[in-house]
């Protein structure tokens, strides 16, 4: 394939080539799969061998770098990682967030470790669908880690992280950052807590405060560590915990429930007539039901 420009390549070479090791290659089909390009998502279907980490957690808490602190542990594993950061703001041009780029600055030099951020806010159909190609892009392209990264707590997040097999909640040591995971349901996916800036105050009693509310709740066999993401302490057992996580079928039905739900919300607001239908019903021109029996027609 040498001289062609990966701009002329159909997606099946482009897959090809970048299960060949062509980061060129990958980054195309990456772009390609955000546009929501139909064959290009077919040319990775069904791959699925990488073991997938999605991280969430408040705004701030230390999700990137902590991020940046397992991707490379693993990488020192002679592993090879991918990072998908979520990123609401981006426009869709491919380029890494460069505030993420900053902090993950273990991992940005690093030839194992494969950063790229998702657009979220596309025209390009499901976010859902076009996140799971991508991770099949990543694992055919080699990564045997893929940690996703979010934004924030809301239900675009939990959408998000219940696509992957493992759900690492980050929390920092003030009491706001628990109270906003616990209401936005993210706890109860969580099979990981990490409590990051243990190098400050308060940090103990915010894992001693989850503790008792994973008790509460009859799911005190969630590991909750405490990590400093700045210190690079506590980052072995937080590995560890991740790789020791069971599967609980209670979990997976809970998993399937917020797969399902993200994906048909997505697909219903990502269609074309979506907007037209708000603004109808904005004039008053449709009822509400009304409206609901024109999308479940389409
Ligand atoms: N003291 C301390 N500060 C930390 C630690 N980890 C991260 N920080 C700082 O916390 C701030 C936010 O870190 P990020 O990794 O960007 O946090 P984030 O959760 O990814 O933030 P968003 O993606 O914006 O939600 C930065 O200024 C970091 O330097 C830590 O372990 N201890
Ligand atoms: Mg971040």
């Amino acid at each position: 394939m040498v001289g062609i420009g990966v701009e002329s390549m159909t997606s099946t070479e482009l897959a090809s080539q970048a299960a060949a090791g062509s980061r060129r290659s990958l980054a195309r089909l990456l772009s390609l799969i955000q546009e929501g390009d139909t064959a290009s998502i077919e040319s990775v279907s069904g791959v699925e061998n990488a073991a997938t980490i999605g991280i969430t957690g408040p705004p701030g808490v230390g999700k990137s770098c902590l991020t940046d602190c397992l991707a490379s542990y693993w990488a020192s594993q002679g592993q090879r990682v991918g990072v998908l950061c979520i990123d609401p703001s981006s426009p869709i041009t491919g380029g890494s967030l460069l505030g993420d780029r900053m902090r993950m600055e273990q991992s940005g030099s690093n030839d194992l470790i494969y950063i790229r951020s998702v657009a979220t806010r596309t025209s390009f159909g499901s976010l859902p669908l076009r996140l799971m190609a991508m991770i099949s892009a990543l694992s055919l392209a080699g990564m045997e880690r893929i940690l996703v990264e979010t934004v924030g707590v809301g239900q675009t997040e939990i959408g998000i992280v219940s696509m992957t097999d493992t759900v690492l909640l980050v929390d920092g040591p003030d009491r706001g950052d628990i109270v906003q995971a616990e209401k936005a349901g993210l706890l109860e996916l969580a099979d990981v807590v990490a409590v990051n800036k243990g190098d400050l105050d308060g940090a103990e009693n915010a894992a001693a405060n989850i503790r008792s509310g994973l008790a509460l709740g009859n799911s005190e066999s969630i590991p909750v560590l405490v990590v400093s993401a700045l210190e690079k302490t506590g980052i072995d057992e937080l590995v560890q915990a991740l790789e020791e996580v069971q599967l609980r079928p209670s979990v997976e039905v809970v998993r399937w429930r917020h797969r399902l739900t993200s994906a048909i919300l997505d697909q219903v607001v990502s269609d074309s007539s979506f907007d037209s239908t708000v603004t109808s019903l904005a004039e008053g021109k449709i009822t509400l039901e009304q409206a609901i029996n024109m999308i479940f027609q389409r």
